[in-house]
């Protein structure tokens, strides 16, 4: 089902752009199309404490394979200089590397979460779930771009 988001029910895209061959926007519950995962993730805030909730959700990873990253899939090399920009809608930034979501790498189950506590995010966008980080900061709400840039060299 398709529907146009309003003032009073916005729908959160979110846009993956960059060098991928099958670029894409998403909303949450396109995001349960892939094999969905569970995390249950304590983390400590500097200003509120810690923190405990249960994310449910696709591997960024899988969702992002999907998308053809710019890479040769064959060549493991090939994809270690590729970088991950995440943002929030309210301008809150992340970057990860490829390698670090990759089974062939650091294999880090970062989620893109579709719930939060039981709670589905549909409208408040999906939530990047990092369950191995002791702070909370990564855990990004309401994101609305992931950007795949494959520019990286320490070359100038
Ligand atoms: N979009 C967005 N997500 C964010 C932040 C933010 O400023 N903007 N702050 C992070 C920080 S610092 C923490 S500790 C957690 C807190 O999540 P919680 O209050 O839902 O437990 O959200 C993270 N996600
Ligand atoms: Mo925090």
């Amino acid at each position: 089902m398709s529907r146009s988001g309003t003032a009073a029910d916005p729908v959160t895209e979110l846009a993956l752009t960059g060098d991928l061959a099958r670029p894409a926007r998403l909303r949450v519950p396109d995001l349960l199309a892939w094999p969905q995962h569970q995390a249950r993730v304590s983390f400590e805030c500097a200003t509120s404490g810690t923190r405990h909730h249960r994310f449910t959700g696709p591997l960024l990873h899988d969702v992002l394979h999907d998308a053809r990253p710019g890479f040769d899939p064959a060549r493991r090399k090939d994809r270690l200089r590729f970088l991950i920009a995440l943002s929030g809608a309210d301008g809150h930034h992340v970057l990860l590397s490829w390698a670090e979501i990759d089974p062939d790498f650091g294999q880090a189950p970062v989620l893109l979460a579709v719930s939060i506590d039981d709670t589905p995010l549909d409208r408040a966008g999906p939530q990047l779930v990092l369950p191995q980080d002791r702070c909370g900061a990564r855990h990004i709400s309401g994101i609305n771009a992931i950007h795949l840039d494959g520019r990286y060299t320490s070359r100038t």
